[in-house]
């Protein structure tokens, strides 16, 4: 009998449009300042009937448009390709490979990426965390909307409102300010007032020399914090390198990772202590699984950034799981945000990856 064969569901269109979405807490990190949020929304139309959603984060809303205007471009070359994620993520690498496949590129070869991981799940009915060969299970996650650069009576009060009476149980602060003094004033006043024990992140988002990230670091050992993170720049990996082998406290890095072979060459010089990719720079669901490869080879504890909706199913089938970094940015434009219960994102049980718009929000929203 001859075997039947299903014809795979292909892509009919690609549609991306952009929102800025206002924050609840503005973030004032020593990389830069955001008080809204800008997104680039992606739908990616299917022969199925289903459209699989996916969005990015664009640092700086200057690159809103470009961002728009490629990924629209993009139509052409993905219109009429069958939903094979690997294959339209080759074909792409290998037209943008003159050109380069990082930056805004690389952003929406990322955000296509995650799309069609997104329409593939709704199409099987499963939540993405189960097609992928995991289930979905409560991930541990920190609030990181906010704790900026606001002085110490600020973020005391502040991380207070984060912790949200036991709804989270761990916070990130930024550090950075001008002085060592104030950066740990700011610890101070924020391990003064949560419960013992909680696990306390930190940022410096790319902002010292190795020697200050060395200096400052010896001091931050002695408060007993849970991660220095990015403490000098992201490309510079024996200087990170330096500095992790010269603190007790681990070093985090990763939201910068270009691809996985980027984290591959931040592994083998020792860079860091501990890897936190972003979905939208590692290369989507696709650039994830090879990076989860790499972090359970190095028994690297992985954490996320951002995108904490497709990165909760991610975390699901990523062996050396760690933390979820979790932020309501685009909470606003969903049309069910993740839902954090006892320090934990609740990976739902439905099909997709989590994300799909709220129209009316995306509509008061629209950057154009
Ligand atoms: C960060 C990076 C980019 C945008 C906002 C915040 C920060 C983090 O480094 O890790 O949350
Ligand atoms: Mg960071």
């Amino acid at each position: 009998m001859a075997a039947t064969q299903n014809t795979p569901a292909h892509i009919t269109e690609l549609r991306a449009r952009a929102v800025l979405v206002p924050m609840n807490r503005p973030l004032q990190t020593a990389g830069g300042t955001f008080t809204q949020a800008p997104l680039v929304l992606i739908d990616i139309a299917t022969s199925a009937g289903v459209t699989g959603h996916s969005y990015l984060f664009s640092p700086s809303a200057l690159a809103l448009k470009s961002l728009v205007a490629l990924l629209t471009d993009f139509n052409s070359p993905v219109a009429k390709l069958p939903l094979v994620p690997h294959d339209i993520e080759m074909l792409l690498n290998r037209r943008m490979t003159l050109l380069g496949a990082q930056g805004l590129v690389g952003l929406a070869i990322s955000g296509i990426d995650m799309a069609v991981w997104d329409a593939l799940a709704l199409i099987a009915g499963l939540p993405l965390a189960r097609l992928l060969g995991g289930a979905p299970r409560p991930i541990p996650a920190y609030n990181s909307c906010g704790l900026s650069l606001l002085g110490p009576e600020n973020v005391a009060r502040e991380a207070l409102e984060l912790l949200d009476n036991g709804r989270f149980n761990a916070v990130k602060l930024r550090l950075g300010y001008a002085t060592l003094e104030e950066d740990v004033a700011a610890v101070h006043a924020v391990k003064e007032v949560v419960p013992a024990g909680t696990p306390v992140m930190t940022d410096y988002n790319q902002s010292l020399t190795p020697a200050e990230a060395i200096r400052r670091g010896h001091v931050l050992d002695e408060l007993d914090l849970f991660w220095i993170e990015e403490p000098v720049r992201a490309e510079d990996h024996a200087g990170n390198a330096m500095v992790a082998a010269a603190l007790k406290t681990p070093v985090q890095i990763g939201e910068n990772f270009l691809g996985s072979r980027d984290m591959a060459r931040a592994l083998a010089a020792r860079a860091c202590d501990y890897a936190m990719p972003d979905a939208e720079r590692i290369g989507g669901v696709s650039g994830w699984m090879r990076a989860a490869a790499l972090a359970d080879a190095a028994a690297m504890p992985m954490s996320t950034h951002l995108f904490p909706e497709i990165s909760s199913h991610l975390m699901c089938v990523t062996p050396t799981a760690h933390w979820l970094e979790y932020v309501d940015w685009a909470s606003p434009i969903l049309a069910t945000p993740l839902e954090i219960r006892a320090g934990h994102a609740v990976v739902r049980e439905e099909p997709g990856s989590g994300v799909a718009w709220n129209e009316d929000a995306v509509k008061q929203y629209l950057y154009q």
